[in-house]
């Protein structure tokens, strides 16, 4: 697919639709290009490094001078791609721009393939592939604290933490292979368990670095968070006090929220995608509606990240055995985080106390651990900052601090790899233990391998393929 990586190549790198249209050009003819359809009293060159000069386009049929347009010419190797880069900017919308790369190409230059610009830039060092990969994920960040993130990787944060890795790796490497290549005589070696404790730690550096990808979607993406509980314990109540306007209908009446809600709450930076659903009860007092409704519910229950069950704690202390059992029911099928929370404590008339002791005395199945229950008043906004506080936390469950300051979030697929490379590196301290040291060599060989593949060192032209096609032409 890239056999022409010497090519010059042009691109228009601005969106359709913009105010000036950008072509960008490549590779070792990019001048000659340049100059072979632009002219201007200063002509682009390397008097005029990164100066940015006023002329025209030539007109296409060669009579006289086409739109006045801006150019620029970067040699290499202190440009983006590394090589010479020369770029002309002209009026944007889609026939100027299109008219001007078409004179390019004819100019001798190859119309470049998705994430070519970037690719040479990684193969011309400017880069690691983590940083490659950061430019992706800036063009695709939806919020602040995404772009954040993406800066930090574009800004080599993952790659030099991983290249540490890899490094010490290469070294245990070396020692086990010295052990072979120098088996009879008396070097200074490690000791078998100071190496094993060395890869045991680089193994836990690995695996923490693979659990930050959760902190990287858990940005990017968010948490979904469903609540639910029976009808009129106030979810609708608290959807609304969630938003800060009225979204979903809240009447006395049961059964009112016939349908599943969405709506998107930032809570801590982090996006909530919450749903308000219809209160789950008997299905013979429901109407056909809201059965279905229910039904919704139901399937939201497992696949949310976190499920908030609401109890009414302001109804009389005979419901609680069935609000309880109803609650345990539920949560059976939920396979994210599950947070109990007594609503209503305004309208209480047992204390928070009370109310978690109730849960005790009349609870219905044989769980190990207690759960933990939040106690607000959807209706006076009492303890929200609590519950907000609880829903946070939970999200970050399990992540280390490290991914939670977001200073270094890996990938989807650098986790996999690098919990691959955690495998290989269990492997070689078996090995080690074993004193077979050819093995122990070769599970490290891999560890260093997979992990180089993060960082692009190690990786091959169609891992580059499939990361660089999801690029957009032009960058
Ligand atoms: N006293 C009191 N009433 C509430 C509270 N939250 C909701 N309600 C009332 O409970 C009823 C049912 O509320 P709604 O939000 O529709 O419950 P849903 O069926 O669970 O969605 C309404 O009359 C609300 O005003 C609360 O915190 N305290
Ligand atoms: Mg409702």
């Amino acid at each position: 697919m890239f056999e022409h990586e010497n090519d010059t190549i042009a691109a228009i790198c601005t969106g359709t639709g913009g105010a000036v249209g950008i072509i960008r050009i490549s590779g070792s003819h990019a001048l000659d290009a340049v100059r072979t359809v632009w002219r201007g009293k200063r002509m682009p060159g390397p008097e005029y490094p990164r100066v940015m000069l006023y002329g025209h386009i030539v007109s296409e049929n060669g009579a006289g001078e086409g739109e006045p347009s801006l150019a620029v010419f970067m040699p290499g190797p202190h440009s983006f791609t590394g090589e010479d880069v020369a770029e002309i900017h002209c009026h944007g919308g889609s026939f100027a721009a299109r008219r001007a790369l078409r004179q390019v190409l004819q100019a001798g230059a190859r119309l470049a393939q998705n994430g070519e610009f970037t690719r040479r830039a990684f193969l011309n060092g400017k880069l690691d592939l983590t940083q490659a990969e950061g430019v992706l994920d800036l063009i695709n960040a939806g919020s602040e604290r995404a772009g954040l993130l993406a800066e930090r990787q574009l800004n080599g944060a993952v790659g030099s933490l991983v290249r540490e890795i890899r490094a010490e790796v290469v070294h245990l490497l070396s020692e086990c292979e010295s052990r072979l290549d120098f088996s009879e005589e008396d070097l200074d070696w490690m000791p078998p368990d100071v190496l094993r404790e060395k890869i045991g730690a680089l193994r836990e550096q690995a695996g923490n670095l693979a659990l930050t990808a959760r902190a990287g979607s858990l940005i990017r993406d968010g948490v979904s968070l469903v609540i639910a509980g029976p009808p009129n314990a106030g979810k609708s109540s608290l959807l609304n006090r969630m938003l800060g306007y009225d979204r979903a209908i809240v009447t006395p009446i049961p059964g009112t929220t016939r349908d599943t809600l969405e709506e998107s709450v930032s809570i801590g930076g982090i996006s909530f995608r919450v749903t308000d659903t219809a209160g789950l009860r008997e299905a013979g007092e429901a109407d056909p509606v809201e059965a279905m409704g229910m039904e919704r519910s139901q399937q939201s229950l497992g696949t949310a990240d976190i499920v908030l069950w609401l109890l009414d704690a302001s109804a009389p202390a005979e419901s609680f055995f069935a609000q309880f059992e109803a609650m345990n029911r539920a949560k059976n099928t939920v396979r994210g985080k599950f947070i109990p929370c007594w609503n209503k404590m305004d309208g209480a008339a047992l204390s928070a106390e009370e109310l978690d002791r109730a849960y005790s005395f009349e609870k219905t199945t044989n769980e190990t651990s207690k759960p933990v229950f939040e106690h607000i008043s959807a209706r006076t906004g009492d303890s929200l900052d609590e519950l907000f506080r609880r829903l946070e936390e939970t999200a970050w469950d399990g992540l280390p601090p490290s991914a939670q300051s977001g200073d270094a979030v890996v990938s989807e697929r650098h986790a996999a790899l690098l919990e691959q490379a955690a495998n290989h590196l269990d492997a070689a301290c078996e090995c080690i233990q074993a004193e077979s040291w050819e093995l122990a060599g070769s599970s490290l060989r891999t560890a260093a391998e997979l992990i180089g593949c993060i960082t692009g060192e190690t990786a091959t032209p169609d891992i580059l393929d499939e990361i660089f096609s999801r690029f957009c032409i032009g960058k």
